[in-house]
């Protein structure tokens, strides 16, 4: 196989002084942090769509970069494979063990559905051939319901019951290849599982019947030994208007709704947080609080890809040093901030009187609302509780994370 990425090396780590361009600076996978490898902590992954495919198309122009890999064009099963050669040398040179797919980064869709799936087992099967002997795995992998103008309406939540069968029949072997792939997950990310108008929408309708989906999803990659977890990757809107996948909170209401929680959890993206109103570090709280913290799609609040002007193979390069890097080094002050333990000693104080009989008693239920009414007429007033003293904590991490 000859070099795609020609004049790139394996990208070494050389510490915060360096100052070559292809050397990791923070990322260091051998170290160990708080008891683990960096690597163990970081399972870093690069999308097939992002970085094999994308070109920097937009509403507003054409590609600015070449994802040819070498093949004569794209669109062929040439291009295929060189895009399959292209990403191995891509993650070794990397030290990325990890990819996710969508079922058409991997291969072109044809009209025939069953073309496609042949075309699906094939590049799968040199997938497996090339990755044999690295350590690279699949993460998760994923149908793309969104592309094709079939599912305008959505796809589990379509009004049209031959267009859910083409649904049903994308994850199907969507799932397959995940698990031939060896995939962790299996992500649904609802793009147009969602509604312009409630002019033309049955709301429930749609919710029931994406719930159905997910079931007999759940159901048949149990049934050929998928042992990883199914996950939601929650967005409020693009392209819909509204997605039912709103936010975290709200998946995962809908999948305790349908009896789903046990067999799914959470793929967080920042910039669908942030779309939605909150911020990143609430949307992985909320998961996290529900034990449903699964997967992490990381980016700067646009998608994680390189931005259209940067269309060489080195930019592709510099966005994961830059994305691993500052990883790296979140999660480096994160432990020390950990054992600074001066944000754990604050929030222990600000709770600190739930730790009397009375504040026992409630957290247990053990209280009523007369019990508490007749102490507070009994103290007559009260005083402010303890300060909230943000100020003080962001200097806290400020002294962390400038030292
Ligand atoms: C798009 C989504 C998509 C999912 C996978 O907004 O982020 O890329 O991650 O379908
Ligand atoms: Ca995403």
């Amino acid at each position: 196989m000859s070099e795609i990425f020609k004049g790139i090396p394996v990208i070494p780590y050389e510490g915060p002084e360096s100052k070559n361009a292809f050397a990791f600076k923070y990322y260091d996978a051998d170290r160990v942090v708080m008891g683990k490898k960096m690597s163990e902590h970081l399972p870093f992954a690069m999308a097939w769509w992002h970085n094999m495919c994308a070109t920097g198309v937009d509403m507003f122009g054409v590609g600015t970069a070449d994802k040819r890999f070498g093949a004569e064009g794209y669109g062929t099963m040439e291009h295929a494979k060189a895009k399959v050669d292209a990403a191995i040398e891509f993650m070794q040179k990397l030290g990325i063990k990890y990819y996710c797919f969508h079922d058409v980064d991997l291969v072109p869709e044809d009209a025939d559905i069953n073309v496609t799936n042949a075309r699906l087992d094939e590049i799968s099967d040199y997938i497996l051939e090339k990755t044999k002997g690295t350590d690279i795995k699949c993460l998760w992998g994923t149908a793309n319901m969104f592309g094709n103008p079939r599912f305008m309406n959505g796809a589990g939540s379509t009004n049209d019951v031959d267009v859910y069968c083409f649904a049903a029949a994308q994850i199907k072997k969507a799932i397959e290849i995940t698990v031939k792939l060896g995939g962790r997950g299996y992500v649904f990310w609802g793009g147009r599982e969602g509604y312009e108008t409630l002019l033309n929408t049955k709301m429930k309708f749609e919710q029931e019947n994406i719930a159905t989906l997910m079931r007999m999803a759940r159901d048949y990659g149990r049934s050929i030994g998928f042992t990883g977890t199914f996950l939601i990757e929650p967005k409020p809107k693009e392209p819909m208007k509204h997605q039912y996948d709103f936010d975290a909170a709200t998946a995962i209401g809908f999948l305790k709704e349908f009896g789903l929680e046990k067999d799914f959890k959470m793929n967080i993206e920042a910039n669908h947080a942030t779309l939605a109103g909150h911020t990143f570090q609430h949307e992985l709280r909320v998961s996290r609080e529900n034990g449903m913290l699964g997967s992490i799609d990381a980016n700067q609040g646009f998608d994680s890809k390189n931005r259209r002007p940067s269309y060489t193979y080195e930019d592709m390069f510099h966005a994961f040093i830059l994305g691993m890097d500052s990883f790296a080094y979140g999660l480096i002050k994160a432990a020390e901030m950990i054992e600074d333990g001066r944000i754990d000693a604050f929030i222990e104080k600000k709770y600190a009187s739930f730790e009397t009989e009375l504040g026992k008693k409630i957290r247990a239920g053990e209280t009523t609302l007369e019990e508490l009414a007749a102490r507070a007429a009994e103290m007559k007033s009260v005083a402010l509780p303890l300060s909230g003293s943000q100020e003080y904590l962001e200097g806290v991490m400020n002294n962390v994370l400038l030292k």
